[in-house]
């Protein structure tokens, strides 16, 4: 306000030399003391000048002061709405985080009458067998939207011991390799009617309902054993796929009891319980410990027998180390499935 006083007195006196320059140049440069009468008039024109500039200094000042408090006045307005706009954003946001919470209650609502109602839900094999669907191949599984699990091809047994088994992995052809890494095994590969891993995500999704895990196995002599097991279940990826498998049955002997509560490991994720890393020394993915009691994930060697090294398809109760297996099935069904 000060500052704008003082241009305002400096504007008027400037205004005033002005005219005061102005009105009489010649007169000043040319009469250096003017007559009596002459002085007289001009001082009270000036005089005039500067009251006339007084008051209008006055007026200019009394302005400026209406001018600051409506400005004051629009600003406390301004801030006024600014903090009606803020009350209604956070009202905004609480009613946004509350409708948050129903959906969540809604979607956890939907999962649970989902889980009860399990009969309509096609999850599985097992799901399918009990929609009257007999036939062994190839079938679609639905999308998961609550597990977040993409529509997933799989193969279904639905013949052995009672059928409604989804297959896990098949060893029978030989020609896909089975030393991949860790996002393949995760993910899956393979043909689904030939040589696959179904992928450890999709077996951790079928093993969250509990389940019962089969392997069957076949050698170049023709002769099949089967092993059995009443729980089983894997780990999602934060716990490696950890395996817990218990309640043997079967007659090729437990050769999975080894690998039980370890980590799975493949030729780029060494979780094993060895200095060594199995996963390249057996040259597949699986659950490793230090090293082998099976290897279901190794290397396909025709007409079994081999000394390399205990890299083959083996099952050490049947048939050693050394020994590579013609042909394997893991398959898995919920524990209590009814044929
Ligand atoms: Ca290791």
């Amino acid at each position: 306000m000060a500052k704008i006083s003082f241009s305002i007195i400096a504007l008027g006196i400037s205004l005033l030399l002005l005219e005061t320059g102005a009105q009489n140049p010649k007169k000043r440069l040319a009469t250096s003391k003017p007559p009596k009468g002459q002085c007289c008039d001009e001082v009270r024109s000036l005089k005039v000048q500067v009251a006339n500039l007084t008051s209008l200094l006055a007026e200019l000042s009394q302005k400026q002061k209406t001018d600051m408090k409506n400005v004051f006045r629009q600003i406390l307005e301004l801030d006024k709405q600014d903090q009606q706009l803020e009350g209604r954003v956070t009202e905004a946001e609480s009613k946004y985080s509350e409708i948050n919470n129903r959906v969540e209650i809604m979607q956890l609502q939907t999962l649970q009458s989902a889980t009860q109602t399990s009969s309509d839900a096609i999850y599985d094999c097992a799901s399918l067998y009990g929609k009257s669907y007999r036939i062994s191949g190839e079938y679609k599984l639905p999308k998961d939207e609550f597990l977040g699990a993409p529509e997933l091809s799989v193969y279904c047994d639905m013949e052995t011991n009672g059928g409604g088994w989804t297959l896990i992995q098949r060893r029978k052809i030989g020609l896909t390799s089975f030393s991949r890494d860790w996002k393949q095994y995760k993910n899956g590969f393979g043909s689904i009617r030939g040589d696959f891993w179904l992928g450890n995500d999709h077996i951790y999704r079928l093993t969250r309902q509990p389940s019962t895990l089969r392997i069957e196995l076949e050698d170049w002599e023709g002769q099949t054993r089967y092993a059995e097991y009443g729980f089983f279940t894997v780990g999602n990826e934060l716990n490696s796929y950890k395996l817990l498998i218990a309640n043997y049955s079967g007659n090729a002997g437990d050769s999975l009891r080894y690998h039980n509560n370890t980590n799975f490991s493949t030729m780029n994720r060494d979780n094993d319980k060895c200095v060594d890393d199995c996963a390249a020394l057996r040259k597949g993915g699986y659950w490793y410990n230090c090293c082998t009691d099976s290897n279901l994930n190794g290397v396909f060697h025709r007409y079994g027998a081999h000394t390399r090294s205990a890299e083959g398809i083996t099952w050490y109760a049947w048939h050693g180390p050394n020994y590579s297996l013609k042909r394997v099935e893991m398959k898995v069904r919920p524990v209590g499935f009814q044929p």
